[in-house]
């Protein structure tokens, strides 16, 4: 395999990982993460309480929502408590590979005639995870096909399947045929845009070059990343672009991922009722109704609402952020609305968006409909830029079917 040319760090992985990609690298560690966000991304039905359900159904949905806080209360404690001692630390683990697609339910098509990629993708997801957001952000920014697969956050039967349990999970056929299958929002984004810059190169030889890799953090927690997330694979020195726009790109996607988004559950389920509001809106644009059983539509709406407004407290502590949570969001998009307007350029990207305009504008998107959105259009000088991006992204998609 080729060895890739990256930025300054990326290199020395490079170099690291093109001896090491063709080894076995021993299985696997993954779900580090909280079950925290398992209700992060639901929908409620909007009609939750006026379809009333018959009573002993409703004692059913009701012990079920019981037991299933009692379950996300638990992961959350146990995730929040941390342990390290039964981690495995500085595993490396190979991205899988899939001989064909699993047998799941498409849930609907975005279709576009001009896209040229050879690309073939399965996005398996939740419509308003703010990493989801993300991904189809730069999906639709650049104008491919995909497939989508809307994921039940709390039965997860789409992605049964997978050894990973947390959306996006992207799967794309290779030029062998097989399924390459990308674990992780940024990565997802920095393999496909490393095969657009240079098609010549094949998704799963790429995905090689981003192994998960496992460690203990500063506080003592075991936590999984994939290496190199933020870094391109060019295999022509030529076409890198300068490397301060390249610093400056990946600087700002790593604030996406590391502070952006921990702003977003503490203010759109700020309150019960913001919650609720918040969930009803992401039935609406998830189509909770239309994808799934009204039962486990209203147990995502009972368990989702009130789990998040409790886990967004903690959240909130654990992100040290004070109880006006608005403020921080405020500040944060002034923050990058600053950033961009410096660049005196519509986009940090210049006239067109990088991957960190798409990253940040994927975030923000996944709180659209709620009223902590609003709040920033009016409170900060984020609409602006917000909405050119909305329209480049939109004018680039393909047709939804
Ligand atoms: N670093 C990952 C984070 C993905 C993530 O946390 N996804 C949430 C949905 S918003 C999830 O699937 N949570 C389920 C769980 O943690 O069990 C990425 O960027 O893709």
């Amino acid at each position: 395999m080729a060895t890739y040319r990256l930025g300054i760090v990326g290199r020395t992985f490079a170099a690291r990982l093109s001896s090491q990609a063709g080894r076995n690298f021993t299985h696997h560690l993954r779900e580090q993460q909280p079950r925290l966000s398992l209700v992060r991304c639901y929908a409620s039905p909007a009609g939750g309480s006026s379809a009333a359900p018959q009573s002993s159904f409703r004692l059913a949905l009701k012990a079920m929502a019981v037991g299933a806080l009692l379950g996300t209360g638990w992961s959350g404690y146990t995730y929040f408590k941390g342990d390290a001692g039964d981690h495995m630390i500085h595993e490396k683990t190979e991205p899988t590979f899939l001989n064909r697609l699993p047998d799941v339910k498409i849930t609907r098509k975005v279709v576009n005639p001009k896209d040229d990629s050879g690309l073939e993708l399965v996005l398996f997801q939740f419509q308003t995870c703010p990493f989801c957001c993300k991904v189809r952000s730069f999906l639709d920014y650049s104008g491919l096909s995909y497939s989508v697969v809307e994921v039940d956050a709390v039965l997860r039967q789409g992605i049964k399947w997978s050894d990973t349990k947390k959306v996006p999970i992207m799967l794309a056929r290779t030029k062998s045929g097989r399924y390459v299958q990308l674990t992780d929002s940024s990565m997802i984004v920095s393999v496909l845009s490393s095969y657009l810059r240079d098609k010549q190169q094949d998704v799963g030889e790429l995905a090689k070059y981003y192994p998960s890799i496992s460690y203990v953090n500063d506080a003592g927690r075991k936590t999984n990343d994939i290496m190199n997330k933020y870094f391109l694979m060019l295999q022509d020195a030529k076409r890198q672009e300068k490397n301060d726009a390249q610093d400056e790109e990946r600087k700002w996607r790593t604030w996406a991922d590391d502070h952006l988004v921990h702003l977003i559950s503490p203010n759109v389920y700020r309150t019960k009722d913001e919650a609720f509001e918040t969930f009803e809106w992401f039935s609406d644009v998830g189509e909770w109704g239309v994808h799934f059983p009204k039962w486990e539509r209203d147990l995502m709406v009972y368990v989702g609402a009130v789990a998040m407004w409790a886990i967004a407290k903690r959240l909130k502590k654990r992100h040290q952020l004070t109880d006006d949570v608005r403020s921080h969001i405020y500040d944060a998009c002034d923050k990058w609305a600053v950033a961009v307007e410096k660049k005196k350029t519509p986009f940090l990207g210049g006239k067109q968006p990088n991957l960190a305009d798409l990253a940040v504008f994927g975030v923000l998107s996944s709180m659209e409909g709620c009223q902590a959105f609003k709040d920033c259009l009016d409170n900060s000088k984020i609409g602006g830029w917000f909405y050119e991006m909305k329209k480049e992204v939109m004018s680039h998609r393909g047709q939804v079917v």
